[in-house]
Order: C-alpha cells, then structure tokens, then sequence
C-alpha cells in the first residue's frame, strides 16, 4: 500500500490507484472533462485530452495529468499549486477558443460540465479566444448533434462503442478540425444508430442532446380544442426529485402527479397502466410459443433502442421479439380508442404527452408503422425527465411544496408488475407473474422471482413451471445484448426468454434522466426505489389489475384477439 501525500497530508493509497482515484477517496477534488468510469459496466474513458486535471508533482519538471498518472510510494501531489491551478485555466481558455459563445442559449445551459468548471477556474477572460467553428447542426426526432460544442472528450464514443457496439461515433479529420461526428458525415437518422441517448448521457456540453419538445406540449396546453393527456414512464418516479435537491432513489409519484395537474393536463395517467396491458400480450404470446412449439427465445420488445438494434444489427433473428408494442405505445392506442370512445371525445382532439427517461422512446413514438390509425400518431409528444423538469422550473411551480395527488382513473391504475418494468429484469419478471399463472393454472404466492433481481449486466436464471425448466435471459447495454444473442445463435446457450434493455441499470439509466456524472450508485439506488414501489401494491400481477381486466371485458374481448392485435401489436423492419 503505497504512502501518498496529498498537499503534505499523508495517506495510504491502493497499489492501483491513479493520483485522481486517491486525491478523491480522501476527499479532495480535481476537476476533470474527458475522464469517465462507470466501473460497475467496466466502461472507462480516459484519452486524457482535456488536460484540466493537471496537478503538480514534487520532483517532476513537468505538471501531470491526474487521470492517467499512477501513485508510487512517498508521491507528493499538490493539488492546487498555483502552477497546477494556471495550468488548468489556460486548457479550458483553450477549449473555449473556438467554442460558440452563447451559453445563455445552449440547451445545456446550467448542466453543462465545460461552464461549470470554467466558472470554478474564474475563466473571466480569453486571451485565446479564435474563429468558432462552423458546422452544421444534426436534428433528429430524438437527438440534436451540434458538432460546434464538441470538445473532443471522446465519451460519447465509448458509449456508443465499447458499451453499446453500435459503433456510430469516431473522430474524424484531423488536427484542429478534429471533431466526433458519424463517418461520411451523416445525419444519425441514416445510420445504425439506436437513439439509445448513451451518448448524450455522458456528454460533458451541448454537443449531444435531446430533441426538445417543451414549447410544442404548452401550446398543446393552452389549446382550449385540445385535450391533453399524459403518461408517466416507471423509471421517473424514482428520478425526477434529483432535480429538485432530493437523493437520487427518492419516490415523488404523488408530487409528479400533483406537478402535472398543476400545469394543466386534463388527465394524468400512467406508463404502469400500459405495462400492464404488455404483459397480458406478452404472456399470452409467450404462453402460445411455449405450448405450440413456437419461436423461442421470445424477446421482450419494449425497449425502441433495442428493437433498433437487433433490427439493424440481427436482422435475420425478426421472429424473436415479441410482436407486442411498448407500454408507450400501448398506452397512446387505448388512449385514442377505447378511452376517447368511453368520453366521447374525438381522438383527433387528444394529445397524448409521454413523460419518459429515454431519447429513443421520441424516435419511437415517430416510428410510422407503429401507430394503430394512419390518421393520428398513438403518442404526439415525447418529452424526457429532464424536460419535464424545466418545464415545473419555467412554470414557477415548487416541487417541494406541490401536495401529493393521485392518477386519474381507469389509465392510472397499474401493478407492482408494471413498476418494476424501469429496472433491469422487471419486465421478464412481470411476465413471469402472469405466465406462471396462466401456464400452471395454480396461484403464484411468492411473488418475487429473485433470482431476476440484480445489477450485473448479463444474468441468466432459471425458473420452473409446471415441472418444465424455463431459461431467463437479461442483459443491459447494448453491447451485452449482442454478447447474449451471439450465445444463443451459436447454441453455447439455450433460453426460452430474453429480456433486454439498451441502458445500463434498465430504463433508470436512460439517456433523458438526470444526469448521473458517472455515478451508477445514483442507478442502482433508482432500481431500489422501484422495488420498494412494487412491495408498497397490494396488487402485484399485471392481470390482476382491475382496468386492465375491464378493458378487455368492455372492448378488446381477450388477450390476442383481433382488436388487440390491430391496436396493441406491431412489427419489424428489416
Ligand atoms: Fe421504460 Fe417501458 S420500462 S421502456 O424502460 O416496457 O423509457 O421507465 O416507459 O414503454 O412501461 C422507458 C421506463 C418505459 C415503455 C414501460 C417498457
Ligand atoms: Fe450511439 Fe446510442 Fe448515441 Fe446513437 S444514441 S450515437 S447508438 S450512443
């Protein structure tokens, strides 16, 4: 265990801890741009380019950079020598030299990691200051790239590289012209991208963001001809408080729900009520595979980046997802249909406004074959958590004071099941609720199936039913789903359902929540909090939700029957 001395503190370090890993275990801070490790998905990131983590070394003619320079017995760092602090200034004036100047403006304006340390550096002038660059902004119906804010930092790569293998983003040019961007230039919308949002989770500016829609919902709320729906995804329950102060895993459903009645939606409905109903189809999908020799592995198909993986990158294994829309989706079709007809409101006048932690759920409610109707979209708006934030914030609405309040009903309703969609393994899990009792005709009393809990990124469990062994497969991250695939399209594995999601930790760590700075403890609390939701329901089955058991006794007939396939399924592009 190597002694280091942190501006003349003595401590004792670990053999493999860089001069950053130890200044920040004892509690001191280095600021840094480039450097990421999610060490729980062991994805780490450290070109070392940004050189704002400079310390000073006693011994060394030359400063250091703290990411890449590892501890050695009796090292003396000087974090903040005034040569170290000098040094850092002049990289961030640099980095600003050719970087727009119109942070009032940037829609990362507040979260973004550039102008908060060049705040903290009192960068108050620029003796570099040079020609901003000039390029071309892409937008697409879920990201906005803005290649004149890249600062070179490379994270968004490894996401999308090593994390996701989807492998969309690289540097190219060279020299000063240097920038991230798809090669031959494309907009993302031509090529493999999954608008899984990674990228734009962990870019440190406003390169990488989500396509906003705020203005177009509050015009949709002040259009006296519309009726305004929302519904809220399972994974922003447990994260929006973090924009209001509050620890990451604190559940605000009653708050959130109060909050969106306050800014005006006519109806507050849920996700969960959507989850609900993708488990009966699912289930019933699932059950008919298994009992009629059907295609197995079946896939769950909730996730649009997924979907949009496996349709680019497998597309001869088109028969394994199942053929059931998102809840998403699932939630607009009912909307438009059996509750306008129910209020008797022309469905061309509902607005259906998702509230989801995810970029590529935008993307998927724009997906054309999707829709039940041509005539109308089953979802109008996406908006992200972190939209949905600014929103209560540009409305002057108090997050804490706001009192808690209840979903409307029958779209409200929802399930244990449906709550833990948001984290890994949950919609495996909820499945298995349902199918266990369809399938063994006998009631499940333990309800939790713990061995689909867990925060490792690939796991597979094995559970029995009726005596027959059934083979469960999770993964998250995209890059682990094509692990998984490639197993079971080899033979090394055999299973008979997969669960994936493209985020690490499930829909919790979507690319449109709060950010998490490269904490996934921030994650695994949010998967904490979901559990806690679903033990807090006394109803813990999807099929036990009673609106969901009304809406087939009133309109769809049956899971599977021809009016649910006609609004509740869909299917892949090749
Ligand atoms: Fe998810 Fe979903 S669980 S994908 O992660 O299935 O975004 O939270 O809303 O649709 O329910 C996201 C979260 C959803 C959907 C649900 C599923
Ligand atoms: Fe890659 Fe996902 Fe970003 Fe697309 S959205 S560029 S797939 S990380």
């Amino acid at each position: 265990m190597p002694k280091v001395y942190i501006n003349g503190n003595e401590f004792e370090a670990s053999e493999n801890d860089t001069v950053l890993t130890a200044v920040q275990k004892f509690g001191g801070y280095i600021p840094t741009l480039c450097y990421m490790n999610l060490k729980d998905v062991n994805i780490e990131n450290k070109p070392s380019s940004c050189r704002v983590c400079m310390v000073e070394i006693e011994g060394r003619r030359t400063l250091a950079p703290a990411c890449t320079t590892p501890v050695f017995e009796g090292i003396k760092i000087k974090t903040h020598s005034r040569m170290a602090v000098e040094a850092r200034r002049t990289a961030v004036q640099l980095l600003l030299s050719d970087h727009p100047q119109d942070c009032l403006k940037c829609p990362k304006n507040g979260d973004c990691e550039l102008q908060k340390i060049a705040a903290e550096l009192h960068v108050v002038n620029n003796p570099y200051f040079g020609k901003t660059a000039n390029y071309d902004q892409d937008i697409s119906a879920a990201i906005i790239r803005d290649p004149n804010k890249c600062i070179m930092c490379r994270r968004c790569e490894t996401m999308c590289n090593d994390f996701q293998t989807v492998g969309v983003l690289s540097a190219i040019d060279r020299g000063f012209g240097a920038v991230v961007k798809p090669s031959f230039d494309l907009p993302l919308e031509e090529t493999t991208c999954t608008f899984c949002g990674q990228c734009a989770a962990v870019c440190p500016t406003g390169a990488l963001v989500e396509r906003s829609y705020i203005d177009e919902v509050w015009k949709e709320l002040e259009n006296e001809e519309k009726h305004v729906v929302v519904q809220t995804a399972p994974a922003v329950r447990v994260a929006l408080a973090e924009e209001f102060g509050y620890e990451p895993g604190t559940i605000s459903t009653g708050k959130m729900v109060g909050v969106l009645k306050l800014m005006g939606f006519d109806k507050v409905f849920d996700t969960n009520f959507g989850a609900d109903l993708t488990i009966m189809e699912e289930a019933t999908e699932f059950k008919e595979r298994l009992e009629n020799e059907g295609f197995l592995p079946m896939l769950t198909s909730c996730c649009p980046g997924w979907v949009k993986f496996i349709e680019h990158q497998f597309p001869n294994l088109l028969e394994m997802p199942s053929s059931a829309k998102s809840p998403q989706q699932m939630f607009g079709a009912i909307a438009k249909s059996y509750y306008a007809q129910k209020n008797n409101i022309d469905p061309k006048n509902i607005t259906v406004v998702s509230i989801m932690p995810c970029l590529a759920k935008k993307y998927e409610a724009a997906r054309e074959e999707i829709n039940a109707s041509p005539e109308y979209r089953d979802v109008d708006y996406v908006l992200t958590t972190r939209e949905l934030a600014k929103m209560i914030k540009e409305a002057g609405i108090n997050f804490k004071a706001v009192p808690e309040r209840e979903y409307d009903s029958p779209l409200g309703e929802s399930t244990g099941a449906a709550a833990i969609f948001g984290r890994t393994g949950g919609v495996a899990e909820a499945a298995l609720r349902t199918a266990y009792e369809w399938i063994t005709g006998s009631e499940l009393k333990a309800v939790e199936f713990e061995q689909l809990h867990g925060y490792e990124s690939i796991r597979v469990a094995e559970v029995e039913l009726n005596g027959k062994k059934l083979r469960v497969g999770v993964a998250y991250g995209l890059g682990n789903a094509r692990k998984l695939l490639e197993d079971v399209q080899s033979g090394k594995i055999e299973l008979h359902l997969i669960e994936i999601m493209a985020c690490p930790g499930g829909c919790v760590g979507g690319g449109g929540q709060p950010y998490h700075h490269g904490d996934l403890n921030v994650i695994k609390k949010r998967i904490d909090a979901l559990n806690v939701v679903d033990k807090s329901k006394i109803i813990r089955k999807s099929h036990e939700n009673p609106s969901i058991v009304r809406l087939y006794n009133e309109y769809l007939e049956k899971p599977g029957s021809e009016k649910s396939h006609q609004l509740l399924h869909t299917h892949y592009m090749e």
